[in-house]
């Protein structure tokens, strides 16, 4: 690698779905020249975070840690009680004492990238010590469009949230249904509603937007955010996923797999902190039993690990277990999901559509049931929909605590699930994404290996 070596700071937020892919952009920067700090913010929300931190460490000990010991925070009257957006705030108050553990780095950093929901923090702190500064997105490009749009939506000059009744307008984009919407956008004294749109309003500051997506994807949206139609004051949008995966441990449940034949097994999660009410857990296990397929299943029951003591068969009861214990593994605890997705045997994936879930099943051409319960996930699922990764059931609804308490029976979820399994036009489209994100993040000449190899130049400088 000619030139000096950037250096970079990375900065994630909290939840696995925010550290996944900064470890990753970690071990990509780290194997194409930079040297790279990875700033551990401490305490973590989850066990599982802590426990990836390790064992990344410890598989990439060439890349630094920070160790950024936040101050607790729960203020009184603040309308947050998600774990995850309390340390959020909680970041957000101990800036502070960022600011001298980045001015210690040595050598100086080239540049900082934060994520999304760090950038009201990190942003300004960066701009004050010289540092560039670079947001990277864990969502689609079509929410990261709504993100960056937000403060507008709510601005004095809108009519109205959106302009119509059903959708919502975005200058360059197609119109986003009003149902797509998180429902906590429509309040922006929301803890939720208000951050997002602090962080948003902090993105012009930035040098660039990173985005875990590719060109093939998300084309138009892509194409409209980097032409001016969205916000003519955001940064350069740069596409650099499907991310590498960056570790690659074999699980158990992996040789019951390897049993099964190819494209037979349906791969059931809901990411990591998604937790269904029990009486939808058991309707999930009566339409895999109906489906007829087999089923590898990532329960959760509660929306933080630690707090995850439910047994199996206290919430699917032992007949359930016994009746299909020949046809599917139920896993309680950490799954490698981009090994599962890697398997030839899996044939369809019931997602919540988690970006990152997302992202890794077009890496693997792997057909999405989507089952969209909070968040980005509506936005998300329509993207998946579009791009003909999958299917999306709409009037499954929101999930728990999200406004949507209807229970989804297993007769129809059996009845989906056998679709998808069986549509070979779908499979094979997925096929066809799989291809455009392999080429887009494995050829020379791949949009994404082109964009990351761009920014990593610039920052040489
Ligand atoms: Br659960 C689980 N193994 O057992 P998403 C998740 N993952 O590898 P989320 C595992 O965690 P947000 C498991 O592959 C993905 O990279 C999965 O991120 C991995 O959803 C990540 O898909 C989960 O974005 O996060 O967790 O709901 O709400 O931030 O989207």
């Amino acid at each position: 690698f000619p030139g000096k070596s950037p250096h970079v700071a990375l900065f994630p937020g909290a939840g696995m779905g925010h550290l996944t892919p900064f470890l990753r952009l970690a071990a990509m920067l780290s194997s194409r020249g930079c040297l790279v700090t990875l700033i551990t913010v401490k305490p973590t929300v989850s066990v599982a975070e802590s426990t990836h931190i390790s064992t990344f460490f410890s598989t990439y000990p060439h890349i630094n840690r920070l160790d950024f010991e936040i101050l607790p925070c729960n203020p009184p009257n603040s309308t947050n009680t998600d774990p995850f957006f309390i340390q959020f705030e909680a970041i957000s108050r101990s800036v502070h004492l960022l600011k001298p553990l980045l001015l210690s780095s040595s050598p100086p950093l080239s540049a900082i990238f934060s994520d999304f929901a760090g950038s009201v923090t990190v942003t300004p702190l960066a701009e004050h010590l010289s540092i560039p500064s670079y947001v990277v997105s864990t969502t689609s490009a079509r929410f990261a469009s709504l993100l960056s749009y937000l403060p507008f939506l709510f601005s004095e000059n809108s009519a109205k949230f959106g302009g119509s009744d059903n959708d919502v307008q975005i200058p360059g984009l197609s119109p986003l249904p009003l149902s797509t919407i998180p429902p906590p956008f429509f309040n922006p004294t929301l803890f939720f509603t208000s951050f997002a749109i602090s962080n948003a309003q902090i993105l012009p500051k930035a040098k660039g937007i990173l985005l875990n997506t590719f060109d093939r994807f998300e084309p138009d949206t892509i194409a409209a955010l980097n032409n001016g139609s969205v916000l003519s004051s955001l940064p350069p949008v740069l596409p650099i996923g499907p991310f590498e995966p960056y570790e690659f441990k074999k699980g158990d449940y992996l040789s019951w797999v390897d049993d099964q034949s190819v494209g037979s097994v349906v791969y059931v999660s809901f990411g990591s902190r998604t937790a269904m009410s029990k009486d939808q857990i058991r309707e999930l296990g009566d339409g895999l039993e109906r489906s007829g397929c087999p089923f590898l299943w990532v329960l959760k029951s509660s929306k933080v690990d630690k707090e995850d003591n439910e047994e199996i068969e206290d919430l699917l009861g032992n007949s359930f277990l016994e009746r299909t214990k020949n046809r599917g593994i139920i896993v309680k605890g950490w799954v490698n999901q981009e090994q599962i997705l890697a398997h030839p045997a899996i044939g369809g994936f019931i997602s919540h559509c988690g970006w990152n879930s997302v992202m890794e099943a077009a890496r693997h051409g792997v057909p999405v049931l989507a089952w969209p319960l909070h968040g980005d996930q509506r936005v998300n699922a329509e993207v998946v929909e579009n791009a003909e990764l999958g299917v999306w059931v709409r009037d499954w609804g929101w999930g728990q605590g999200w406004g949507g308490e209807k229970v989804v029976k297993g007769e129809e979820i059996g009845e989906k699930v056998r679709e998808m399994m069986s549509d070979e036009k779908l499979r094979n489209k997925a096929m066809e994404v799989g291809e455009e994100a392999r080429k887009a993040g494995q050829d020379a000449n791949g949009s994404s290996v082109k964009a990351l190899m761009g920014i990593i130049e610039t920052l040489r400088l």
